[in-house]
């Protein structure tokens, strides 16, 4: 398996980052600092999402970055991605790492303590844990947790956790307070002029709080 680090954890979803060239985006994310992109192509077809998914890992391929595919398996597999991430309504975690087999990352959304103490380490590598706040990113999303319910819900996974919805610059040394080993960002960084910049200062915070 690929080593991953959720620092600084950059969910692209080409719908909501329209502002600027999608694998420009990642690039300049991960010039800046982010440590993974996730691919969150709600609206696209499965070959879509595959040549989608090795346009960015060959956009990566000269950096530590992780690229991780959003709920497609099949496409998480044909394209070549390094994980997957799959939500509570999606295919079942032991299901999903039957088939893609012990290699590849696996990522789990999870929004309550219950959700976290059933995860199971030998199936999960890590929980993505939200919405922190209520993000006009994701309409559907479930109640928000603040930062109280986000440390709960962490300290219950017996994974790395990484926090998500809603979260700005300003939130980043009361993320990590709540013991996240990182931060997934849509607007904070597709919704910004300079991509770049916005990973750079981030993760420099990031770096400054831990
Ligand atoms: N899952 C929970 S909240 C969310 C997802 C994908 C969207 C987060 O987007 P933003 O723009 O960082 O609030
Ligand atoms: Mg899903």
């Amino acid at each position: 398996m690929k080593p991953f680090d959720l620092s600084l954890y950059l969910v692209l979803d080409p719908d909501l980052c329209q502002r600027h060239d999608m694998l420009e985006t990642a690039r300049q994310a991960v010039a800046g600092g982010a440590t993974m992109v996730q691919l969150r192509h709600k609206l696209a077809s499965t070959d879509e999402r595959i040549a989608l998914g090795r346009a960015l890992m060959e956009s990566l391929r000269d950096t530590p970055a992780v690229v991780i595919m959003n709920d497609d398996v099949t496409a998480a597999i044909e394209s070549g991605v390094d994980g997957l991430h799959i939500g509570q309504g999606d295919i079942s975690p032991s299901l999903a790492r039957a088939r893609i087999g012990a290699e590849m990352i696996l990522g789990l959304s999870v929004n309550t303590e219950g959700a976290a103490r059933l995860v199971d380490p030998a199936v999960i590598d890590y929980v993505g844990v939200g919405p922190v706040f209520a993000t006009p990113t994701k309409p559907d999303h479930e109640k928000p947790l603040g930062f109280d319910g986000l440390a709960k819900v962490i300290a219950a996974s017996p994974v790395p956790a990484v926090a998500i919805g809603g979260l700005k610059h300003e939130h980043v040394q009361r993320v990590f307070a709540a013991d996240a080993d990182g931060m997934a960002v849509v607007s904070a960084i597709c919704g910004t002029p300079d991509p770049r910049l916005a990973a750079h200062e981030l993760s420099e915070r990031i770096r400054a709080v831990r």
